[in-house]
């Protein structure tokens, strides 16, 4: 049983948002041509508490883009994105989020990110993500969405280690590169871990 998992297709994320992502915005129509093609569809949501312990404004003499210890885990500060209840943290306008998607938030933690949509960075707590897949018989998961060097690869990485069949939709990815060819290096360490990367157009019902 296949799912299609939708990583973070959030406003923070899209052109103009706090946290944007280089052309963010093309993923949406991907998402949209998809969604009729599984029965079980998830989306997740990046939900941080104000004052989140990955915003560099917490940490007055660090930057954007710095990596520190966060409480023993290494951590990227991020510009305050997708504060729980505000318009960045809502799903992209045009995304059409049917009333039967299941939404998984994550991040909503202070002391530590998410960038899974299964699990905390530390794999301590769970989303509840995994249980419900597995409840609902899925064994192979779709994976695309914001952002391919980040969330996008995390989930897809622990996907593997739950033991899913996973598929990467490539042109329905972007992703942030920080450092040039980040997107590629992800691609390829998801490629490592054994899973397959396609282009939306081979992806059939
Ligand atoms: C993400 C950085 C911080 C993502 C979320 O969705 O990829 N990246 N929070
Ligand atoms: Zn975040």
């Amino acid at each position: 049983m296949n799912a299609l998992i939708l990583i973070d297709i959030q406003n923070d994320f899209l052109p103009g948002g706090a946290l944007e992502v280089p052309d963010g915005d093309h993923v949406i129509s991907v998402a949209n041509s998809l969604l009729d093609r599984f029965e079980t569809v998830i989306a997740t949501q990046d939900w941080h508490p104000s004052g989140h312990g990955s915003f560099a404004s917490e940490h007055p003499d660090r930057h954007v883009g710095d990596v520190i210890d966060l409480h023993g885990v290494g951590q990227v500060l991020w510009p305050d994105h997708c504060v729980q209840n505000t318009p960045g943290a809502d799903f992209a306008t045009d995304l059409n989020m049917h009333s039967s998607i299941q939404i998984f938030r994550k991040g909503t933690d202070s002391t530590i990110d998410s960038y899974s949509g299964f699990f905390d960075n530390d794999h301590r707590t769970a989303t509840g993500l995994g249980d419900a897949l597995q409840a609902a018989g899925v064994d192979h998961v779709f994976v695309m969405g914001l952002a391919t060097d980040y969330c996008v690869k995390f989930t897809a990485l622990d996907a593997r280690r739950l033991g899913l069949a996973v598929t990467l939709i490539e042109d329905g990815c972007r992703g942030v590169n920080l450092q040039p060819g980040d997107v590629d290096r992800a691609i390829e360490e998801m490629r490592a871990a054994g899973v397959s990367v396609v282009s939306s157009k081979s992806v059939t019902k």
